[in-house]
């Protein structure tokens, strides 16, 4: 396969609701959609789906532009692939910059699961006709408020509810939310908003029957998480500690979390994504696929790898309209009595609205 063709558009949409977590609130995002275009005239999408600031990870909208256009745009350009794991490994010559490299990874699955004639689960090894879906809730301005928000997704079906957690926000709201609702399947989630050193929060958080804490101290303390690990009953969950597979064998080694996160834009793309997901699958370590508010394209990835048979707990693949009223494909991603429907066509299994689009593209290269 050769890319005649790339393009890369930064896309704007309104959230439908404020998202607040421990660093930061956003009432709209923008994020990058890539295409890459064969010599064949067929086309691949993927999303950059960063965060417009460095609080989750270094990355930002800005940089990811700099480095798509500057260094993965061109690379793409002239590498020629059999499959997309080769392109992967080339992408591989660009340190860091995971949600960047994302982007093209996934726009290169597309594109190969669609020349197959496979949809991409199937491509992916995805075994399950349907995923589990979990619903991620922001750092809201009061009790009540956050109350409202977990009985409205209760009542669409999601099957477990993650609550931002930071400090100041966190046993009270976890509390209220266990005391009216003993039979939801709870997690939270602090995005490494605790020093190293707090055990008391967590000693108190043991108490409510959680599926497990996410992220509970910042990105490179596998001994601190480690050492929570062995003093906690319910588990660990890492998010952002976990950047590529190096990252996964120190915390099995450690035995720093239970559970893992397998963000496609945070490992660098399916490719490396369906790696973690291997290991993590041959260690005992269950998974589930985490988000990043992502649009259409990149929520569809998000589905196809959920399709995955070690992904045994519900993902944060919440339907489309959780989050936007209008989405950038054609038909939104669905939920439905709490389950989202693998796509059996082949590629991406959504198509991409390109009159939409253009509404909402602010910048095109
Ligand atoms: O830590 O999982 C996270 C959103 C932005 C940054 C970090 C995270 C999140 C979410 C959203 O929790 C999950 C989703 O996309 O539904
Ligand atoms: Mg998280």
């Amino acid at each position: 396969i050769e890319i005649r063709r790339v393009e890369l558009r930064r896309v704007r949409l309104p959230l439908v609701h404020r998202f607040r977590t421990s660093s930061h609130a956003k009432h709209e995002l923008e994020h990058l959609l890539v295409t890459i275009t064969d010599s064949s005239g067929a086309t691949g999408w993927g999303e950059i789906a960063s965060p417009s600031g460095p609080y989750y990870c270094a990355e930002t909208v800005e940089s990811c532009w700099a480095v798509a256009r500057d260094h993965l745009g061109p690379l793409v350009l002239r590498t020629a692939w059999e499959h997309p794991a080769e392109l992967a490994a080339v992408l591989g010559r660009v340190r860091g910059n995971h949600f960047a490299r994302a982007g093209f990874d996934m726009a290169a699955w597309a594109l190969w699961s669609a020349l197959r004639n496979l949809p991409l689960a199937e491509a992916l090894g995805g075994t399950r006709r349907r995923v589990a879906a979990g619903v991620s809730l922001g750092i809201e301005p009061s009790v009540d408020e956050l109350l409202e928000q977990v009985s409205a997704r209760v009542a669409e079906g999601y099957r477990r509810v993650k609550l931002k957690i930071a400090p100041g926000w966190d046993v009270e709201p976890v509390r209220a939310v266990r005391a009216a609702f003993p039979g939801v399947s709870l997690q939270v989630d602090a995005n490494g908003a605790y020093p190293n050193d707090e055990r008391e929060i967590f000693r108190e958080l043991d108490r409510y029957d959680l599926l497990m804490i996410e992220q509970p101290f910042p990105p490179r303390a596998f001994v601190a998480h480690a050492e929570l690990q062995a003093a906690c009953a319910t588990p660990i969950c890492l998010d952002e500690s976990i950047e590529d597979v190096e990252d996964l064998v120190t915390a099995v080694r450690l035995r720093a979390c239970r559970i893992l996160n397998i963000k496609v834009s945070r490992m660098g793309g399916l490719t490396h994504a369906v790696r973690a997901h291997d290991l993590a699958r041959a260690e005992g370590l269950p998974v589930w696929c985490g988000g990043m508010h992502e649009f259409g394209i990149g929520r569809a990835a998000n589905v196809a790898l959920s399709s995955l048979p070690g992904f045994t707990l519900p993902s944060d693949v919440s339907g489309s309209d959780k989050y936007y009223a209008r989405d950038v494909t054609t038909e939104p991603v669905r939920c439905e009595s709490g389950f989202v429907t693998v796509s059996s066509v082949p590629g991406l299994g959504w198509e991409p609205d390109l009159f939409f689009l253009e509404e909402c593209t602010v910048d095109r290269i």
